[in-house]
């Protein structure tokens, strides 16, 4: 197993803040404790992408915050991220593994056992499992319950983060799954002091 912290694992959304508070938001985050990053962009081209990407990495490495790029083997290669996630629909984890090559974190998003066994089995070194609660950030049409989490939990001797919804008021839920962190899009990218929202949500975390 890699030796990851995803404790606090902020997921970017760079559609729901001004441009100009984008990468102030990403430091902000990183001083209030996130342990890794998400790129994540839905709607850049390629070169944006590629653009925003660097501006980022250039922050997270100040920090030696572990990058991650969602979606995007190429990338996550072209500006040397630490790491890519990928989802069902996207490049298959053992494809995307033998493309980072064995240093690189590879991170999936599961929903159920199998998916997660087959995940592990391809070379993920963490998943995403969720949505625990409904989410304006992405389309989710059915949520994961704490039940599914536990047993994913136990399924698979990586990494396991809850996601969807979560907040420091809500992630009570969490007691006792055995995940090894939380992420977060939402309760960080759309605070108004990103960095105290990231070092609550964080304590909060750590006190369950
Ligand atoms: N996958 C499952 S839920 C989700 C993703 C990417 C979005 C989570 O965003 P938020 O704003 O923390 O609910
Ligand atoms: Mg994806």
């Amino acid at each position: 197993m890699k030796n990851l912290d995803t404790t606090l694992y902020f997921v970017t959304d760079s559609t729901v803040v001004p441009e100009e508070l984008f990468l102030p938001s990403v430091e902000a985050a990183c001083k209030g404790g996130v342990s890794m990053i998400q790129l994540r962009e839905k709607k850049s081209s390629t070169r944006e992408y590629l653009q925003l990407a660097e501006k980022v990495h250039a922050i997270t490495k100040r920090f030696q915050i572990p990058l991650i790029i969602d979606d995007r083997v190429d990338v996550a290669l072209a500006i040397d991220a630490e790491g890519v996630h990928v989802g069902q629909s996207d490049m298959p984890v053992a494809i995307a593994r033998k493309l980072m090559g064995p240093d690189k974190i590879v991170g999936a998003t599961t929903k159920t056992v199998p998916q997660a066994l087959e995940a592990y089995q391809a070379g993920a070194d963490y998943l995403g499992v969720g949505a625990i609660y409904p989410t304006t950030t992405k389309v989710v049409t059915i949520l994961t319950s704490v039940d599914t989490l536990k047993e994913i939990v136990k399924a698979v001797p990586i990494h396991v983060n809850a996601i969807g919804g979560l907040n420091k008021e809500n992630i009570q839920v969490l007691q006792g799954t055995g995940i090894s962190g939380i992420c977060a899009v939402s309760a960080i990218q759309k605070a108004a002091d990103p960095e105290v929202a990231a070092r609550e949500l964080k304590a909060a975390f750590l006190a369950l």
